[in-house]
């Protein structure tokens, strides 16, 4: 394999892998530029095989998206909706508690709750769902709120996203969800979400929450106008945050879906990208523990082929999921763990059950 990786021009990049040395941002950009799929998935797999051994993790989860009314109507969102629109929705906090009550013969460990930048809900609302959600299902892990709505939150509440954050923990909160940062590159928020918070200041909160103790995951939205450097930059931004405070779980790469979104001209993502953009994240983000390839955007096939191009979790159940299937996903709203488990299996991994924390549940040997 050392022959054809260094025919591939990255017997460098190998030297490095092996000797457990950081890549270079030029080092990252090689990797991007280079068509040799074979061999980033070799390298990638590497690292995750010294970091995450022969586990491969999934997670007993349920989605809910309690309203899709946003102010900042990104260009690359299917989900958002202006207030008055005849698709937009918001959920009382009633109907979020019965969510969880529909489901709770189920063995759900984790609520993963978003929605949009909702321009008249008070603060309060956020904090009944939590509370909401834990007087039913009290042992409930709430990975809920991006960044992006950690900052609303803040604005609303009109105090500081530090206090802010510990209101909304004692309400609930366990960790933060890694969406909203789509490309921190202000060209492109510039070109796509110019009314969304900037890329700093995405980081500045996830930072924040990390030294609040509060655990938290990124994401990259990649496969639109964005280049290959821009990736990179995003990349080495979060490669830089991790080292200061070490409070991200994992890396989330999502792969654009057009269809409904002001960008519905461009073409969904390709195989060879998906796997690019996860083998890629996993060479390059040496302090992120895990690199979640989320079968709700490649499908569970490709995200089962994942597992050996970098990725060693799945993401979850899910449920119901919103966000990706109005921008026209093809896969399911849900998979069921006995599915997981045998793709995990297939795949030459020991399906490991976790929490949101990646504490172990249950290993299925
Ligand atoms: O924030 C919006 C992105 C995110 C589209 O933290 C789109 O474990 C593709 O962040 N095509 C929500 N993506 C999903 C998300 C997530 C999902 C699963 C696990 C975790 C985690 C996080 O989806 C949004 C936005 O960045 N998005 N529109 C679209 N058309």
């Amino acid at each position: 394999m050392k022959n054809y990786i260094e025919k591939a021009g990255l017997g460098s990049i190998l030297a490095k892998v092996e000797d457990g040395d950081r890549l270079s941002p030029a080092d990252g950009l090689q990797l991007y530029q280079s068509h040799d799929i074979l061999a980033l998935g070799y390298l990638a797999d590497m690292v995750r095989n010294r970091l995450n051994g022969d586990r491969a993790y999934f997670i007993y989860n349920q989605h809910i998206n309690y309203s899709n009314i946003c102010t900042n109507l990104c260009k690359f969102c299917a989900f958002g909706k202006e207030k008055g629109s005849d698709l937009g929705y918001e959920m009382s906090v009633e109907e979020v508690k019965q969510k969880v009550r529909d489901r709770l013969d189920e063995p759900i460990t984790e609520i993963h709750m978003v929605g949009g930048i909702h321009p008249d809900l008070p603060f309060e609302y956020y904090v009944d769902l939590l509370r909401g959600i834990k007087e039913i299902r009290p042992a409930i892990h709430i990975q809920a709120f991006t960044c992006v709505e950690i900052a609303h939150l803040a604005g609303l509440a009109g105090k500081p996203v530090e206090q802010t954050l510990e209101i909304l923990k004692e309400a609930g909160l366990g960790s933060i969800p890694g969406g909203g940062a789509e490309v921190f590159s202000p060209r492109i928020r510039n070109l796509t979400c110019e009314k969304k918070l900037s890329g700093n200041d995405w980081l500045e909160i996830a930072k924040t929450a990390h030294r609040q103790g509060l655990r938290t995951n990124a994401t990259m939205l990649y496969g639109h106008i964005e280049t290959m450097e821009e990736r990179l930059e995003h990349l080495d931004a979060l490669r830089q945050a991790q080292d200061e405070t070490g409070g991200f779980l994992a890396f989330i790469p999502l792969s654009f879906h057009p269809k409904n979104t002001e960008m519905s001209s461009l073409s969904r993502t390709t195989g060879i990208d998906d796997l690019k953009n996860i083998a890629v994240a996993r060479l390059y983000l040496d302090n992120f523990p895990h690199i979640k390839a989320y079968w709700v955007m490649i499908g569970p096939k490709l995200a089962q082929v994942a597992l050996s191009f970098g990725a060693d979790d799945m993401d979850g159940t899910v449920k119901e999921e919103v966000i990706t299937h109005m921008a026209g996903a093809d896969t399911d709203q849900a998979i069921g763990s006995t599915t997981l488990v045998r793709l995990i299996k297939e795949a030459g991994r020991i399906p490991v059950e976790r929490d949101t924390l990646y504490n172990v549940i249950q290993v299925h040997a």
